[in-house]
């Protein structure tokens, strides 16, 4: 189990943006890259292995999907596991995948070439998958398969604007995690199975965008929120509540360009 700090930040500590996948610079893509492949070199409970068990496998199982926990709960996943990549490279944030964008190019190519611009195997294309954390007789890498025969589309920016129209919190996000489904289910490969999904790169892209349409949620419908008797409820194994997950300010991050955009525009 990664040690999590005991709290989150103060509200004194620096908002922090998180960008979109296909504008990084140069610079911040080659951070980020930096900062994944320095946790992948950590083999204890700091390490990008630890890190992605905690979603699926190795055993027990701490996602929530299906349940009124799964906003709350991966905002909290992103949360701790981008401040283990700032321990590692100060200052990076994750990348969000705007899966409605540039559907003729799939997945961004920050994730998809084969190496960096050092000549170096990219780290965001794949990711070992320690033994325990692989499905029964499943592989020792992450793979996806988009375009394979049968593979569902990956939702459109209509989709996503009539799910940000639901005024109830708990009808938004079942839409969501419907539409997060999908996503899924269209990467295929490492990314269909629930069990290993985190251990691929491009699984905090993908939460990051969950994420992100649920923070232009809350800014469309200031006054709506998870039910009251949500508020209190732990998130395992982080020290935060669902409360604690409601305001940007004190966790210190938001996206780029959130205010002035909607999900399509960037
Ligand atoms: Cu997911």
């Amino acid at each position: 189990m990664p040690t999590v700090p005991s709290s989150p930040t103060p509200a004194a500590a620096r908002l922090r943006h998180r960008r979109n996948a296909r504008t990084l610079t140069p610079g911040q893509l080659a951070n980020f890259r930096k900062a994944i492949t320095a946790a992948q070199g950590i083999n204890d409970d700091r390490g990008y292995q630890a890190w992605a068990g905690i979603h699926g496998l190795p055993l027990p199982i701490f996602c929530t999907h299906n349940s009124p926990l799964f906003l709350p709960w991966h905002r909290a996943y992103l949360y701790f596991f981008e401040k283990a990549l700032q321990d590692r490279v100060p200052g990076v944030t994750l990348p969000w995948w705007n899966w409605t964008m540039r559907h003729d190019e799939g997945i961004p190519k920050a994730y998809t070439v084969a190496k960096d611009p050092q000549g170096e195997p990219n780290p965001l294309r794949s990711s070992p998958i320690q033994p325990a954390g692989r499905d029964p007789g499943g592989p020792a890498r992450t793979n996806r398969q988009p375009g394979r025969d049968g593979a569902p589309p990956l939702p459109t920016l209509a989709q996503v604007k009539d799910v940000l129209e639901l005024t109830d919190f708990m009808d938004f996000q079942t839409q969501a995690e419907d539409l997060h489904n999908g996503v899924h289910v269209s990467v295929g490969g490492t990314m269909g199975s629930v069990g290993s999904s985190a251990y691929d790169p491009l699984f905090w892209a993908h939460h990051a965008m969950i994420d992100r349409i649920w923070r232009l949620w809350q800014l469309k419908h200031p006054g709506s929120g998870p039910p009251a008797s949500l508020l209190n409820r732990a998130l395992a194994p982080f020290p935060m509540t669902v409360r604690d997950t409601l305001d940007m300010d004190s966790l210190g991050y938001d996206y780029a360009v959130t205010t002035a955009a909607t999900a399509g525009t960037a």
